[in-house]
């Protein structure tokens, strides 16, 4: 992690206590990444949404999320305070294949992941959750509850995507701030609990 504080030590107002580290939010189409980002942040999030146009159709499965309009085509970007010297910065990957390449830089310097899935659409999970595994950076699965279901089961869920018994999954609300940062703060602790962090 680095200090973030900005400005030169010893310069007014600058605490070198504070402590800031990026975190990326990543996951398949639509799982509700630019939403997460959205809800937790105590800034107005960076969004770089394009609109849908007829061009995606048969590309982009809608099916799931018939009401959004918009598709991330960079990156969300956002700032969230998990304490008064711990500050988080967000970065939401793009969902849409066409726009991985820009992943690998995305997740240059960031402590861990959290990777969103939807349980109507498991299997687009195995690809996001597949890059950081490949990429031995620490990651936690939020479960992105539409409509208050959770299709299948925790344990369901971890055998499916053959997930490691350490990496956490956490249902979740992409919507709800507490809910949101319960995750980060899981996240947090998963990745200080690492060996190559301590
Ligand atoms: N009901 C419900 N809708 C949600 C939730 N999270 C996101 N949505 C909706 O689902 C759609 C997709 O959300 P986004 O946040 O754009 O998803 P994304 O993962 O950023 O999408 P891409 O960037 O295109 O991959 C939007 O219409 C959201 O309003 C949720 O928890 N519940
Ligand atoms: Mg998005």
């Amino acid at each position: 992690m680095s200090n973030g504080a900005p400005g030169r030590p010893g310069s007014p107002g600058v605490d070198l206590n504070v402590t800031s580290t990026k975190i990326v939010v990543a996951g398949g189409f639509g799982v509700g990444k630019t939403t997460f980002v959205g809800s937790v942040s105590e800034i107005t999030p960076l969004t770089t949404e394009a609109l849908m146009t007829q061009a995606s159709v048969g590309v982009d499965d809608l099916s799931a999320t018939p009401n959004k309009v918009t598709t991330t085509v960079a990156m969300d970007f956002g700032r969230v305070s998990l304490d008064k010297d711990l500050i988080l910065y967000l970065f939401g990957t793009p969902g849409q294949h066409r726009f991985w390449f820009m992943w690998d830089d995305l997740v240059r310097g960031a402590i861990g992941a959290v990777v969103l899935v939807d349980t109507r659409r498991l299997s687009d999970a195995f690809a996001p959750i597949d890059f950081f595994e490949d990429r031995e950076l620490p990651y936690v699965v939020g479960v992105n509850c539409f409509d208050g279901k959770m299709h299948h089961r925790t344990e369901e869920i971890r055998d499916a995507l053959t997930i490691d018994p350490s990496v956490p999954i956490i249902p979740c609300d992409a919507r709800n701030r507490q809910s949101t940062k319960q995750i980060l703060i899981q996240l947090v602790e998963h990745a200080l609990r690492q060996p190559s962090l301590v």
